[in-house]
């Protein structure tokens, strides 16, 4: 049950945003754990905050033509939702998938808020994209669009404006297409304009991997509050892209057994635990598919078809994409041994799997502070351009590793605070929405 202002509030965002479901479950996730909040802070309610950080400071939506290898034309539609910058320039990824439209590019953008403020880092909130598919184009259709997308997003960006990075479709390759055409339009070598860049060229170690270990970070802090460890735990991942395949490095590393992975054609199955220099040359080096990974290596299976969380594990780790599980699957998880959850993706359980793992008392830790650590290492990336410095890889993972630390003990704490002991949703919407609030209130009606 919603607090009655809330309900209000929710019922406009659901008016004003028709069809856009995935926003309209982003929103409502975070109304439902700030009620107690507002009994606090009167003081909120009075300025409006929640309806204002419900409404997008900007929304842009451009056409994006380019040429494919045939000579054809291509129309695409590109976004940017520069949802608030409260606490610093809009910061937040670019997802190319033929799945995106703006309601999925304003649940990302919502997360983004919160997230960023848990990390504690000066960043604003705010996503991008476009509907383009990369799979099966080649580098040169991938330039091309990465060209003529930056055409237009170019004077909407800036490093103290808003600093784009990447997402779902968007890795290295990408990103230097993009800050190439950024840097040949304007003539400037803006380094902070956008973060995920090569390490050759202003990128920061770390940034590649950090998602993926900062996820498994969060889940070994949640396992020692928890008195317990990764060391031989049987784990389950899914996806196989950039937060996945550092996941699940950054397990192995930490001594826990990941017996499966997936893309959206099925999963793997490797009861001796994935090989990941396997996985890598696959899914990097040959921008595969994962049944290539069961042709190659005897034992294991790949299942087509079907959601890798029918496969039993006492940790799961969700890298792929939003409601990813469901009530059912969630069910299913429980009942094969499940202890914890950290959400690599955003927002990959449903409301009815949320209610699930919580009931059954996981350890639950939601993307917006599971997976905070890609963002978080974004922003040590724009630190490290803006004093032309470059740290060292153990330095960098060493700084991921507190901000983790920092976000999981926040998160606990204000769950405490608020009368929700080991509530890690409550403990991240209630954290992140009040550094924002307070910012909002100081900065006057902007
Ligand atoms: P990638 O594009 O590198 O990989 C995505 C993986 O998920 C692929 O294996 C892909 O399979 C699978 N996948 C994507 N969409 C779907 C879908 N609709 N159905 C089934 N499988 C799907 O993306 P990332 O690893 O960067 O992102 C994964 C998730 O993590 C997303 O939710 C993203 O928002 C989130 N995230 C990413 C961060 C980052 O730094 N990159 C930071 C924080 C969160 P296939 O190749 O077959 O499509
Ligand atoms: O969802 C996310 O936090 C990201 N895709 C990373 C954003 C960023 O700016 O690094």
């Amino acid at each position: 049950m919603l607090h009655e202002k809330l309900s209000s509030i929710y019922d406009n965002v659901l008016r004003r945003n028709p069809g856009e479901i995935e926003f309209h479950q982003a929103v409502r996730e975070v109304l439902d754990s700030i009620g107690p909040v507002l009994g606090k802070h009167p003081e909120y309610a009075e300025s409006k905050i929640i309806e204002r950080i419900c409404e997008p400071e900007r929304q842009i939506i451009f056409r994006v033509p380019w040429m494919d290898d045939q000579g054809q034309v291509q129309i695409n539609r590109g976004f940017r939702v520069e949802f608030n910058s409260a606490l610093g320039p809009y910061k937040g990824g670019l997802r190319f998938h033929p799945s995106v439209y703006l309601g999925i590019v304003k649940f990302l953008g919502f997360e983004q808020i919160f997230k960023n403020s848990l990390t504690g880092l000066p960043i604003g909130g705010g996503k991008g994209g476009s509907d383009f598919d990369p799979k099966g184009r080649s580098d040169r259709e991938v330039m091309r669009f990465c060209q003529s997308f930056m055409t237009e997003l170019y004077r909407h960006i800036g490093e103290y404006t808003d600093v784009p990075a990447g997402d779902t479709g968007v890795g290295g390759r990408e990103i230097g297409y993009l800050f190439g055409q950024y840097k040949r339009i304007t003539n400037r070598y803006e380094s902070g304009v956008i973060t995920g860049k090569g390490l050759v060229y202003g990128g920061a170690q770390v940034r590649t991997e950090a998602t993926g270990y900062g996820c498994v970070f969060f889940v070994d802090e949640m396992l020692k509050a928890r008195g317990t460890s990764f060391d031989g735990k049987r784990v389950v991942v899914s996806g196989s892209g950039n937060v996945a395949v550092y996941a699940i490095e950054k397990v192995e590393q930490l001594g826990g057994l990941v017996v499966a992975c997936s893309d959206s054609s099925g999963y793997v199955l490797d009861e001796k635990g994935i090989d990941l220099e396997l996985l890598k040359q696959i899914k990097q080096a040959e921008r595969g598919r994962l049944d290539a990974y069961a042709q190659r290596r005897d034992h294991a299976t790949f299942v087509s078809g079907r959601s890798v969380w029918e496969v039993p594990g006492e940790v799961a780790l969700p890298s792929a994409t939003q409601n990813e599980i469901t009530g059912e699957a969630a069910a299913a998880m429980v009942a094969g041994g499940l202890v914890a959850v950290g959400e690599g993706a955003n927002m990959p359980t449903t409301p009815e799997g949320i209610k699930v793992f919580q009931e059954a008392g996981i350890a639950y830790g939601p993307g917006k502070a599971a997976n905070a650590g890609g963002v978080a290492t974004s922003a040590l990336e724009m630190q490290q351009n803006a004093s032309r410095d470059s740290w060292t890889f153990e330095f960098s993972e060493q700084r991921l590793q507190e901000i983790m630390h920092d976000i999981h003990d926040r998160c606990l704490s204000t769950a405490d605070e608020y009368g929700m002991p080991g509530n890690y949703v409550a403990g991240a919407n209630i954290d992140g929405f009040r550094r924002v609030a307070d910012a909002m209130l100081a900065l006057g009606l902007i």
